[in-house]
Order: C-alpha cells, then structure tokens, then sequence
C-alpha cells in the first residue's frame, strides 16, 4: 500500500545543500519510494547546542510502500553513504534525515518515533514542511498554523533551489 511520508533534512557541515540533493537522489533510486515534492532551503540558526554553524534545512513528500521501519533503515543508510557520522548528539553534521510524518501513523518503539517528537516547537522543521503540505494535521493543527505561531527568528528562506533530481 502507497503512504505518504514526510521527511526533515538538514545539515551545517561541507556542502550541505549538495548533501541533501543526493540524499533525495538516492532515496529516490530505491524500489518503494518516490519523491513528490521538495520545499526550499532555509538558513536557519542551530537549536539546541548553540555554538554551531547555521544549518540548512529542508523538507521532502515521499511516497512509499515501505514499512515505517523500512524508511527508517533506508533514511540512516543513506546519511551513512553520505558519510554521516554519529558522534555528538546535538552537534554538527554533514546530513540529517527525520521521518517527521507516516500517513496516519502513530508509532512509538525503540528509535522509531512517529510523528517525530520534537518537530511541534521546531521552526526549522515547521517551515519547510508547511511549505509543501500547509494543510497537513500536525497533532491537532495544520503544519501551516503551526509554522506561522513558531519562533521563526533568525530564519532566511534561500533564494537557490534545492536542484536534487540534477546530476
Ligand atoms: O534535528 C536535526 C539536527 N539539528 C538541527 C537542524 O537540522 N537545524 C537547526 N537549525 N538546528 C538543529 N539542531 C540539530 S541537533
């Protein structure tokens, strides 16, 4: 059965829009899973651990008749291939990729947490996504009224694309 998942993608290390254009890419290789829609890029300031570059982040619709877990599995793999390593918990990064939304889903097990827990007080995620699903039921809410409501200090929509299906 096709779902419709929504993924968080975001960097501050090296090239991080180049990171997030192949991440698409290669998810979009995959048997299972398509990419519908893309959001800008925003610069936006690091939350949590403060003493970092600015991120760039950005949001994705897939479609996909993966398991939840299976996108799960398929989104670490590729910030492996993209030579992601995980050290400091909220530190740097070259990519990082949430599933932020699974269809209707709700789920909470072992490092699989749907819709993504965090995501609700998160202008950085909030932005994008509302971008390209602005009536989409974020806990009560549209993501669209959540993003207007958000902290968006320091955010900058970027004027580039994010030109993921380019070689
Ligand atoms: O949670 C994703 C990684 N991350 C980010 C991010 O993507 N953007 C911003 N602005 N700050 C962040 N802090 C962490 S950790």
């Amino acid at each position: 059965m096709e779902n419709k998942a929504y993924i968080g993608l975001g960097g501050n290390i090296g090239d991080p829009r180049s990171a997030m254009a192949r991440a698409l890419r290669l998810l979009n290789t995959v048997k299972g899973v398509a990419v519908r829609r893309v959001s800008s890029i925003y610069r936006t300031p690091p939350w949590g651990k403060t003493d970092q570059p600015d991120f760039l982040n950005a949001a994705a619709e897939l479609e996909t008749t993966l398991t939840p877990r299976e996108l799960l599995d398929l989104c670490l793999e590729t910030e492996l291939a993209l030579k992601r390593i995980r050290a400091e918990r909220w530190g740097p990064r070259i990519i990082d990729i949430d599933i932020l939304k699974f269809g209707e889903e709700a789920i909470v097990e072992k490092g699989l947490e749907i819709p993504h827990p965090r995501m609700l007080d998160r202008a950085f995620v909030l932005l994008p996504l509302a971008e390209i699903a602005p009536q989409l039921d974020l806990s009560g809410d549209t993501a669209h009224n959540r993003a207007m409501n958000a902290d968006k200090s320091g955010i900058e929509k970027l004027a580039v694309e994010l030109d993921w299906w380019l070689q």
